[in-house]
């Protein structure tokens, strides 16, 4: 099987990449129609400091399993070499593991040992068929220290003398996994001697090579993100594009905006906003900046373009003007059919999977979560609408 492996660089800003892995992700899911996330697998390498330092990790967790944010889990794993730069963890941290913050969202944590290849690729399988089953974080955290200082600077028998005395006397993990193959006569010494050669020669070439390398071009803005460039007037950043639309699109947005779905009971107050707007659409005029916005989303989402209301107070903006429901607005254009006359579908998108006929029970539950409450969901019309109500999967197991 062909694995596509995109590597994102971190800042020095320690864990700073992780929301920009996982949007990554997330955009490559929808992009490649992956809708349950079975295709694309965000990995994250912490350092146990960072780990349970960083408020961002705490931010990711929040966000590993909400519709709009999922990726369908990932896989984090901490490099836990027992010290961040010079600080002990008793000084970092008030829990006794590093993963302990996973706990928020009980995922589960394989501790594994360092020293013990085997056990490590064997916690990486659990955690890849753990992952694609249940589509949940999950963490490894391996046990493991740090030869030398954390740079050229450091020198750590400064700060963690007793520490640094034990990893001076314990051997190299090619050492002690080197032996127990000979042990259990896997391979013989001399295998070993030149696997060790091979590497080191491959080494020594990319280093030698690394000195003449010369960057042609950045390899960002390729494949996918081809066709993506600098804007024409870089002083402001502007880009000079055609912003009108058609009086068609115009009318059918305005339509769709103003349709109030068959069986649904507005509120009454909503009704009155829902006339104004059609008064707006049919005058072309005194049109209000929630309104507007409105229009400027179903235009995009008309051509095709998905739209992302991202926010805690997406569904219904934060002056109660907007009432659209948080999720993704994306349009497909169907062909001219039913009498010539153009159709556009609005699909809701509820979390990722896609499964026709379902809104009924998102928009039903919706509008259970607040009894009493008449929430509206005029921008879509029921018939039009596909559910992407993620599955709920069973409580993680722990392990
Ligand atoms: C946000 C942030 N805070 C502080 C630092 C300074 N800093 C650099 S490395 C480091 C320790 C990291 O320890 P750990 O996460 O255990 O990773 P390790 O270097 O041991 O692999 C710190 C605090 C930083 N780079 N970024």
């Amino acid at each position: 099987m062909k694995v596509h492996l995109s590597l994102l660089p971190n800042p020095s800003h320690l864990e700073a990449v992780n929301p920009v892995v996982l949007g990554k992700a997330r955009a490559s899911q929808v992009a490649r129609g992956d809708a349950d996330g079975s295709e694309v697998l965000p990995v994250l390498l912490h350092g146990d400091a960072a780990f349970a330092g960083q408020g961002i990790v705490a931010e990711i967790l929040a966000f590993s399993d909400l519709p709009g944010y999922g990726t369908g889990g990932t896989i984090h794993f901490i490099i836990n070499n027992q010290v961040g730069f010079t600080t002990s963890p008793q000084f970092a941290r008030s829990s006794p593991y590093p993963s302990d913050i996973a706990k928020m969202v009980q995922a589960p944590i394989l501790h594994v040992n360092g020293d013990d290849p085997e056990a490590v690729t064997f916690a990486c399988k659990l955690a890849i068929e753990f992952r694609q089953q249940f589509k949940r974080d999950i963490v490894i955290d391996m046990w493991c220290y740090r030869r030398f200082g954390h740079n050229e600077g450091d020198e750590p028998s400064f700060t963690q003398p007793l520490m640094y005395a034990g990893i001076r006397n314990h051997p190299p993990v090619s050492d002690i996994y080197g032996a127990r193959l000979v042990a259990e006569n896997v391979v013989d010494r001399g295998w070993i001697d030149g696997q060790v050669a091979n590497f080191t020669a491959t080494l020594e070439n990319e280093f030698d090579a690394a000195k003449s390398y010369l960057p042609n071009k950045a390899d960002w803005f390729e494949g996918r993100w081809s066709g993506l460039g600098r804007p024409d007037t870089p002083e402001t950043g502007r880009r000079n594009v055609e912003t009108g639309i058609s009086e068609d699109a115009y009318r059918e947005v305005g339509r769709i905006l103003t349709t109030v779905p068959e069986g649904l009971t507005v509120h009454k107050t909503l009704q009155r906003i829902v006339d104004a707007r059609r008064a707006m659409f049919d005058s072309g005029e005194g049109f209000d900046w929630a309104t507007a916005e409105a229009l400027a989303f179903g235009t995009l989402v008309h051509e095709g373009i998905q739209v992302r209301l991202s926010g805690q107070d997406s569904g219904r903006g934060t002056f109660s003007q907007r009432h659209s429901v948080s999720g993704a607005l994306r349009g497909d254009r169907q062909p001219a059919e039913r009498g010539g006359r153009a159709r556009l579908r609005v699909r809701l998108l509820v979390g990722r999977a896609q499964c026709a006929g379902a809104v009924g029970g998102a928009v039903r539950r919706l509008r259970q979560r607040r009894a009493g409450d008449h929430r509206p969901v005029h921008l879509v019309r029921r018939v039009e609408v596909a559910s992407r109500q993620r599955p709920r999967h069973a409580a993680a197991p722990r392990l």
